[in-house]
């Protein structure tokens, strides 16, 4: 009997052998033609350095255009803040006022949006807030939610997916106010931070952005912190990777290369109320996890994305390269590791809202790059929200496709999924929620508690180039006790001011 090799098989097997970067092209996707270049130390983000006065502590980006060398002797083409590719991590604590110099230095006009942060909507960063080419930007805020890692990324009205897709995006880390921690804590140390997107290259070493696939773009090349093929030398016996999914379309599956299980300890807006043992980790676009990793002396091991079941129908699968298996990061541990503390039993964590508190329920609908019905609109606030209340958000997802939500201004749990309730140990704290085709979930969203009935904040599919074909709504926050019926429909339009 013949034994058939399914594709599937075949290309994972190729996939993973080329350290991250696919040989022949995984299924659906455009490949590359560079050569894969050898293994790389990881690139680090450097720290946004920041100034102290009156209470307010700034720091200061600027989006340019920049080249980065991605392959010895090739260069390409990228934007970033402050750094070629990516940007810095920004780092502050909750509690802290902080302000955000951003200056454009791109030929054209973008925002810079602060993901997973509750804060007023003027200073969210979103469509409404274009920075033009040459002016700064200052949004100013107080810190109100735990520990997290959050970050930021340009959001400009219909464009998003290039300006993300050119480099610009950061990370930003938010600390508890004593800073202390009972998880590895030390920045680039045994605390990892892993922003993981991918691209296709041309031959003139340009980022690939002709061909997309309905999902948007998806590449054959792994970029974690701007690096390819990276390797991370560790000495500690327990590294924790914050890792994050900047792509503009792509999915991973974590997992370790020799089947052990790793720790999840935190999703995207903050810590579990205990550690959890996972076998994988799925993050969809613009989702977060933090991973610890027990290491071995002196016994490499690998992260990489597996194949996932997105739900989808076939040819969508392998046109957002879900078939794919990836090498995303070698570790390489020391001979002598050094040792690490207990696993904590409990995590600092902020328990979650109960359904009780819930004062009303919503429903989305996801389709065709629309949601109920309706291609984002400017001009048209679709709902309007009590501003510090507890809602629960229906996310159905009516179409074939994979799509997800992100939510600003709000931080929620998913309680639950296609009919199965989701028990309270284990939920977590999330604001961007894969949705799998034809499956709805019932999240219970805690909203930010500033309100502003004049400038809306966004919720949208965070696959990039769908948010641009129109899959974005908006609401505003107003004060407890507003009739909805005399909030006006039309926003503030661009830089205009209240009153
Ligand atoms: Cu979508």
């Amino acid at each position: 009997m013949t034994r058939r090799i399914g594709r599937r098989g075949f290309l994972g097997l190729a996939c993973a052998a080329a350290g991250g970067v696919v040989l022949g092209g995984c299924a659906g996707v455009p490949a590359s033609p560079l050569p894969v270049p050898a293994p790389r130390p990881l690139a680090i983000p450097p720290l946004a350095p920041s100034t102290t006065r009156d209470g307010v502590r700034t720091f200061a980006l600027t989006a340019a255009p920049g080249t980065s060398a991605f392959h010895p002797g090739v260069r390409t083409p990228t934007w970033g803040y402050d750094v070629a590719f990516g940007g810095p991590t920004i780092r502050a604590s909750r509690g802290e006022r902080v302000r955000v110099h951003v200056t454009n230095g791109l030929p054209e006009t973008t925002s810079t949006h602060w993901h997973g942060m509750t804060l007023p909507a003027e200073h969210d960063g979103g469509p409404h807030a274009p920075i033009e080419p040459g002016a700064t930007w200052s949004p100013e805020w107080t810190i109100e939610q735990p520990a997290a890692t959050l970050w930021y990324h340009p959001h400009p009205h219909g464009v998003t997916e290039r300006h993300v897709h050119r480099g610009l995006a950061g990370l930003f880390l938010v600390d508890e106010p004593d800073g202390a921690s009972p998880l590895p804590h030390r920045y680039g140390v045994d605390d990892i931070p892993l922003v993981v997107t991918d691209r296709t290259f041309t031959a003139d070493g340009e980022f690939e952005t002709r061909r997309r696939s309905a999902h948007g773009l998806v590449g054959d090349t792994l970029l974690v912190n701007g690096t390819v093929a990276p390797y991370l030398a560790s000495s500690s016996s327990r590294i924790r990777l914050r890792v994050l999914n900047a792509s503009p379309a792509r999915c991973y599956r974590f997992a370790r290369s020799d089947d052990r299980p790793m720790v999840l300890v935190g999703t995207d807006s903050g810590l579990l109320a205990a550690p959890r043992t996972v076998g994988s980790a799925l993050l969809t676009p613009g989702e977060r996890a933090e991973l610890l990793l027990d290491l071995d002396p002196g016994r490499p091991v690998t992260l990489r994305s597996l194949p996932q079941d997105l739900g989808a129908v076939s040819g969508t699968e392998r046109s957002i390269g879900a078939m794919d298996t990836l090498d995303v990061l070698r570790i390489r541990p020391a001979g002598v590791l050094e040792p690490s503390a207990p696993l904590p039993g409990a995590l600092p964590h902020e328990p979650g809202p109960d359904e009780s508190a819930a004062s009303r329920v919503r429903r989305f609908e996801l389709g065709n790059d629309v949601i109920n019905g309706r291609a984002m609109d400017m001009t048209r606030i679709d709902e309007i929200v009590q501003a510090g209340a507890t809602e629960i958000w229906e996310l159905a997802n009516v179409h074939s496709r994979p799509h997800n939500m992100h939510v600003h201004d709000a931080r929620g749990q998913v309680v639950e999924a296609d009919g199965r309730a989701v028990a309270p140990a284990q939920r977590s704290w999330k604001d961007t929620f894969y949705v799998p085709p034809r499956t709805v979930l019932r999240v219970l969203l805690r909203f930010g508690r500033h309100p502003d009935p004049a400038r809306p904040f966004m919720y949208h599919c965070h696959l990039l180039y769908h948010e641009d074909q129109g899959m974005m709504g908006q609401f505003v926050l107003v004060p407890e006790g507003t009739d909805p019926g005399s909030v006006p429909r039309t926003p503030l339009t661009h830089g205009a001011d209240h009153g």
